[in-house]
């Protein structure tokens, strides 16, 4: 553990550095080339052999994030999806060690349009300092990982986000036993406040505290595992992160019951998937896999009737489930005409995806709220599908 800047903070993992402050963490093999300048007699024929090697490494990471992504994808014949080391309700591995939750289900839904096979997924988990890195080397193919929209990250990173699969906002949790009478995050000035790095939240949080003109003492950690013991521990007197993750940690703590979420969202937390940029076709197919998952919800097709619906007389859900005659809706995309029949009956629609793993058919109980159709007065709405 270092300070920097007064600040308690957990760096990059051993063989890592910060990158440019962006909270991501980049191999340090650089400065080790650097070091070895030191040592002579074969230092020139060493040199040469690494500069090849690092020109081949350089290429195939270049390669990784220009090359076409489902071709690469068909090949090895999965899709390797990056999720959390362990998020209720988004992504966490079961007892059985398979991954549940809405964000793995989206790597599953996307596996179906290319795949007609849902279960053609690897996840691998990331914490939130390795999650950019991990997509750029081209490590994993998706990353669906509870990750905020934001601009550096659409720009100054080369992700391209496809949509919002959860809309979110920053919140506060604390131990009502421990804080009695604390009902409001304005009354939190000069708490020691548990947060995760290379997040939107650490971020946010210090906007916060200064608007509010408050004093506060950040305990940072890099590891979700060790934020959660430190604030189970009594370490800090407040965790912060997206309200949705509050609902999901408080679940895992020595007595759930013991804890509040207070009332305020302190910023806004788009959630969604994203993939590298350049590549556009893998783009469109990530996002039209989202846009298809709201458009079987918004048409009322389900994983039960997606078969029976294949036959309905409804032009718009024949064309959607790509059953008009000389049809293209799947294949201009590079995927199959019935690509959306496949995702739904891996995963079901939207709001099956959602009240299996975060609603009411889950132990978070999270209401739909603005994640609702925007037929319903919510927030989820696709462009359509024709
Ligand atoms: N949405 C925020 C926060 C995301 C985040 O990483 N949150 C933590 C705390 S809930 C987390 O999911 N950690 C899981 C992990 O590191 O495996 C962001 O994109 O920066």
């Amino acid at each position: 553990m270092q300070f920097v800047n007064g600040r308690q903070r957990v760096g990059c993992d051993a063989g890592f550095r910060e990158w440019a402050g962006t909270g991501s963490c980049v191999h340090t093999e650089k400065s080790q080339v650097r070091l070895k300048k030191t040592e002579k007699g074969l230092w020139v024929m060493k040199h040469i052999a690494i500069g090849i090697l690092g020109a081949a490494a350089l290429g195939l990471v270049a390669s990784a994030a220009s090359a076409a992504t489902l071709d690469d994808v068909k090949a090895k014949g999965f899709i390797q999806c990056g999720v959390s080391t362990g998020l209720a309700g988004f992504s966490a591995p079961d007892d059985k060690g398979d991954w549940q939750g809405i964000d793995a289900d989206f790597c599953r839904a996307v596996a179906a349009a290319v795949f007609g096979d849902g279960t053609r997924v690897k996840f691998t988990p990331l914490s939130a300092k390795e999650r950019f890195t991990a997509l750029q080397s081209g490590e994993v193919d998706i990353l669906s990982r509870n990750t905020t929209w934001t601009i550096n990250r659409d720009t100054a990173l080369g992700l391209n986000f496809v949509g919002v699969t959860y809309y979110d906002g920053q919140g506060f949790m604390i131990n009502a036993k421990k804080l009695p009478g604390v009902n409001s995050a304005l009354q939190l000035s000069g708490a020691a406040v548990c947060v995760q790095s290379g997040t939107t939240t650490e971020l946010n949080l210090a906007d916060y505290f200064k608007s509010n003109k408050m004093e506060y003492n950040p305990v940072v950690f890099e590891k979700l595992e060790e934020v959660n013991a430190a604030y189970d521990a009594g370490r800090c007197d407040v965790y912060t992160t997206d309200q949705s993750g509050l609902y999901g940690i408080r679940l895992t703590l020595g007595s759930p019951a013991d804890h509040v979420v207070l009332p305020e969202i302190i910023s806004k937390e788009p959630l969604g998937p994203a993939v590298r940029q350049g590549d556009d076709q893998w783009y469109h197919i990530v996002k039209w896999t989202y846009f298809a998952l709201l458009q079987a919800e918004e048409l009322g097709i389900t994983k039960a009737n997606v078969e029976e619906m294949k036959t309905s007389d409804n032009p718009e859900i024949k064309r959607v489930l790509g059953q008009e005659a000389d049809t293209k809706i799947g294949t201009d995309l590079g995927v199959s005409n019935d690509w959306v029949v496949n995702i739904v009956k891996a995963v079901g629609n939207y709001g099956e995806m959602f009240e299996r793993n975060v609603g009411s058919g889950s132990p978070l109980k999270i209401a739909r709220g603005i994640n609702a159709l925007w037929t319903k007065g919510g927030l989820q709405y696709a462009p359509p599908i024709r």
